[in-house]
């Protein structure tokens, strides 16, 4: 009786059997089923990799729009989520590609083809179901010269997409240029430094009067947190308090130690920060 009863209601309202049947892939599918939403081809979050072709209106396509991909171009996005399918379009052309390859996380997760005998619009060609509910990297790649083409995504109801990771920003480090008068100073993530460029005062620090075309590290040196690049003379703080400087001493600044000074002396100590602001 109760399987007669199920049998008669599968007859009586075919509409309710339909709805509870999953869409196949090769099926015509014009409408996200439950628990899937959809996304169009011309989302701006859906990266084309060549020059997508607008595909012409009237094919049926969903909101009849529709992107060509040429050649072994590929189609890239991400979405959150466990599931993804792929909504594009069959022809019965033999330019059409017979090879695109379907990536999830860069694994291959299949491949498909849009070439049959008949023009099938809307056409669900892959599906992957059973993802880890987090964020997916998509990409779609033709094997062949073909074109293929594609009309919408569909995705978890309660996923999306989402924009690509962004690449961080490097870690910040202390290292810094400092551009003084034709000289170049760069202090480095180590609390050394490095000189180039003019070196008439022995403002490189590197014992000489001769200029450098390359950046050249100022021999014992270290533990450098700050240097302040005056005209013609450079200091430099330490992390223990002792200032440095070298360079042009004409004035006098750096103490009785002549007037080019061409390697640091120290000449202060138990500071904590130098300033060189005007
Ligand atoms: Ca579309």
């Amino acid at each position: 009786m109760a399987l007669s009863f199920i049998v008669l209601s599968i007859l009586v309202f075919p509409g309710f059997a339909s709805t509870a049947k999953a869409a196949t892939v090769g099926e015509q599918l014009k409408a996200p089923e439950q628990g899937w939403k959809r996304f169009d081809d011309h989302n701006p979050l859906i990266k084309y990799n060549g020059t997508p072709l607008n595909q012409s209106s009237g094919q049926g396509l969903y909101n009849d729009t529709g992107y060509g991909v040429l050649g072994k171009d590929s189609v890239e996005f991400y979405f959150t989520g466990t599931k993804m399918r792929f909504i594009g379009a069959n022809y019965n052309n033999r330019s059409t590609s017979a090879n695109i390859e379907v990536y999830i996380d860069g694994a291959l997760k299949g491949s498909f083809s849009q070439y049959s005998s008949s023009l099938i619009a809307q056409v669900l060609n892959f599906e992957v179901t059973g993802l880890s509910d987090a964020k997916h990297k998509v990409k779609v790649q033709s094997n062949d010269n073909g074109l293929f083409v594609i009309d919408a995504i569909d995705i978890s109801e309660t996923g999306d997409l989402v924009a690509p990771d962004v690449t961080p920003n490097p870690t910040p480090t202390t290292t810094k240029l400092f551009v003084g008068d034709n000289s170049m100073y760069l202090l480095d993530a180590n609390g050394e430094v490095w000189s180039w460029g003019s070196n008439d005062y022995g403002q490189l620090g590197l014992g000489d009067t001769t200029k450098r075309t390359v950046k050249t590290k100022i021999p014992g040196l270290t533990g450098i947190t700050d240097i302040v690049v005056k005209d013609h003379f450079v200091i430099a703080l330490k992390n223990d308090g002792k200032v440095y400087g070298w360079g042009n001493n004409t004035s006098g600044v750096l103490g009785a130690v002549g007037e080019i000074v061409k390697q640091p002396v120290n000449f202060e100590n138990n500071i904590t920060v130098i300033d060189g602001a005007n």
